[in-house]
């Protein structure tokens, strides 16, 4: 992936939606992704529409590309993620997410369905991610680094910044959506993790796991945007929970939890394109 192929994406998004900059992205988490669906005023795009976005395979929808301007600060909300365990290559992981920041999002905001592994946790929380850890050994940085996308070394001390976590914590308080904050660590996947790899998670710090997310945290963070990652609790992790996890589990706590993580959305998005 190179900064012209990127730049190619842009300038289609550009053209698309007659907005020549856009200033927030939000990625929807699976069980999340019809929320841009219902914004008025939607622009949609869809990725086969875009040159090198990747198409999901699985889910009923293919992928779209919203753009919405409340108060008119352009948003782009990205509907339909790949993940590494699906093959994907990570540059096509964190490609819609590189184009947007291109696009001049300055903010991501990442959200995911995700396990509960730490004290306290229970399926239908949202947590704010304070901070991740990477446990799969890949990085969507190696290879040749494009100094116009970012440093070679970027630094990730701050990948998550306290004051959009403040804002979040704001919106969801007018919007009466409490939210908790945690550790993410991202797994591979697509296999759950057994019990003793969610103690060993716990061990490390983790209250968080998933299969998605930390590589558009690192792409993102790599060319200077500052990311929100909001995680739903769709199920307890493994050997947390009394019973097996299951996808139906997952599905049943996103479809209760969609009314509150669409109005913390609409309370937070115009504050963060203000
Ligand atoms: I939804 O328990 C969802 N995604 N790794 N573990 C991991 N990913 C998940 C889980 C989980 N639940």
């Amino acid at each position: 992936m190179s900064h012209d192929e990127l730049a190619a994406a842009a300038a289609a998004v550009r053209e698309r939606t007659g907005r020549p900059t856009h200033t927030v992205a939000v990625v929807l988490g699976s069980g999340l992704g019809d929320y841009a669906a219902i914004l008025p005023g939607a622009i949609a795009v869809p990725y086969a529409d875009l040159p090198g976005f990747p198409v999901p395979r699985v889910e009923g929808h293919g992928g779209t590309l919203y753009s919405v301007a409340p108060q008119d600060r352009p948003i782009l909300v990205l509907s339909g993620r790949v993940h590494t365990y699906e093959g994907w290559p990570l540059d096509k992981v964190v490609f819609a997410v590189r184009t947007a920041v291109l696009c001049g999002c300055g903010i991501v905001v990442l959200t995911n369905a995700a396990g509960g592994a730490g004290d306290g946790l229970a399926a239908g929380d949202l947590v704010l991610i304070r901070d991740h850890i990477n446990l799969t050994t890949r990085n969507p940085l190696v290879g040749a680094n494009d100094d116009r996308l970012g440093p070679r070394f970027p630094d990730m001390s701050a990948v998550y910044p306290a004051d959009l976590r403040q804002m979040a914590h704001r919106a969801g308080e007018r919007a009466g959506v409490p939210l908790k904050e945690g550790i993410y660590a991202w797994f591979l996947g697509p296999s759950y993790e057994t019990p003793a790899e969610v103690q060993m998670a716990r061990r490390l710090g983790a209250d968080l796991v998933g299969m998605s997310t930390v590589p558009e945290a690192i792409a993102a963070r790599h060319m200077g945007a500052r990311v929100l990652g909001i995680s739903l609790v769709t199920n307890l992790a493994a050997g947390i929970s009394p019973v097996p996890l299951s996808h139906e589990e997952v599905q049943q706590t996103a479809q209760e939890a969609r009314s509150r993580f669409t109005a913390l959305l609409d309370a937070l998005l115009p504050e963060l394109a203000a």
